[in-house]
């Protein structure tokens, strides 16, 4: 579907540039989806595209809007850290859904969204993607997505609405990338070896994303959690978990029916966790 070309990146200086985005006519004429991106709020320029999608959920809006902009001012990771979303070049994109679930599956549906990236990328593109619990997606240990997810619980426990926000690096160079994140982060373009073109990917993600979530709503949980456990390497190994100033080793054993890792102590005590980073991998 896409070009794959590994000689030609490297004529290109900046492959994005003349690239013609045109969100908006081309969710328009997407046929792929059902709801998915069906209404949609294109920005060139936004402060995040997750903050503007919870204003739109807090307000009825309906399932599938979906908002993208070319540049986040202001984009965001987990616990306020910055997203880099430099304009023109990556998918800076967040989704609306109400899947009418326990507000303990939120964490489900960020692993959803994180194994639908994995598959696009590897259907689409060819590249095999690994993934980290519980919200990052690599490509041979460099990242190239983070999923931000935000949701509204009701009075009854369940999700009222919740917001997958998907940042996806498509045609960085390397220098595109801050000093800082340059040696753990990737594009798709770096890894093909070509540039890629974002709204054929925006559109294959959602298709792909759309058919899981509707899957996953028919009960398909206990075979998306399969899914996602064969594409991540520390499954079953020892590691590290950071969460804010306590840090845990153990096995990382499992995932329950939530998405929560079961982390195995060295004491035998088994762990459900449900946020915190893996930060090393000791053999
Ligand atoms: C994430 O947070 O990985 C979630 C990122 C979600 C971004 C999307 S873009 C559309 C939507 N609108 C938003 O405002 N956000 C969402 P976390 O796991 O906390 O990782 C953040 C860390 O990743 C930073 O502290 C950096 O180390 C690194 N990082 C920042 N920008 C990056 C990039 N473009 N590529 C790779 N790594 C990056």
């Amino acid at each position: 579907m896409f070009a794959n070309n590994h000689n030609r990146f490297h004529s290109v200086a900046h492959p994005s540039t003349n690239e013609f985005s045109g969100f908006k006519e081309v969710l328009a004429a997407n046929r792929g989806t059902r709801r998915f991106g069906k209404r949609s709020f294109v920005f060139n320029r936004l402060g995040s595209t997750n903050s503007y999608a919870k204003r739109l959920a807090a307000k009825g809006s309906a399932e599938g809007t979906l908002v993208i902009a070319e540049k986040q001012t202001r984009g965001r990771g987990r616990r306020g850290r910055r997203w880099e979303s430099a304009p023109g070049k990556g998918l800076w994109i967040s989704l609306i859904l109400r899947p009418d679930l326990e507000a303990d599956k939120a964490g489900l549906l960020a692993l959803l969204a994180g194994l639908s990236v994995a598959q696009t990328v590897e259907t689409h593109l060819n590249l095999s993607a690994e993934l980290k619990w519980p919200n990052d997606v690599l490509i041979q240990s460099k990242k190239f997505c983070g999923i931000l997810s935000e949701a509204e619980i009701s009075a009854r426990q369940r999700l009222a609405w919740i917001v997958l926000g998907i940042g996806l690096n498509v045609n960085h160079l390397l220098e595109d990338f801050s000093d800082e994140i340059r040696p753990r982060a990737t594009s798709l373009a770096i890894e093909c070896g070509s540039p890629v073109s974002r709204s054929e990917l925006l559109l294959a993600f959602l298709g792909v994303l759309e058919e899981n979530y509707l899957k996953l709503k028919q009960g398909g949980a206990a075979y998306f959690l399969q899914q996602w456990i064969r594409r991540c390497p520390t499954f079953k190994k020892r590691i590290l978990l950071r969460q804010d100033e306590t840090e845990m080793e153990g096995i990382f054993e499992d995932l329950d029916a939530g998405g929560r890792m079961l982390l195995r102590l060295a004491n035998g005590e088994i762990r459900r966790i449900s946020a915190g980073e893996v930060i090393i991998q000791p053999e």
